[in-house]
């Protein structure tokens, strides 16, 4: 099990976060995905044999948000 802390821009308020959250957990391999909205900061574990970090950039960008790498 892989953990990952992401930046993530233009996330303002909760619904942000719920759907940062949300689309990310719907990856198969991850197994928790929680934002810190006044850190602007995305904690993901996920199983690296499964899913990669670019496929949950993926995911984030898919909903308008970005990845600050
Ligand atoms: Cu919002």
């Amino acid at each position: 099990m892989e953990k990952h802390i992401l930046t993530v821009d233009g996330m303002s308020c909760g619904h942000c976060k719920n759907a940062v959250e949300k689309a990310v957990s719907a990856l198969t391999g991850v197994t928790s995905a929680e934002v810190d909205l006044a850190a602007r900061q995305l904690t993901v574990e996920f199983d690296a044999a499964v899913v990669n970090i670019g496929q949950i950039t993926a995911a984030i960008e898919e909903q308008g948000y970005d990845v600050v790498l």
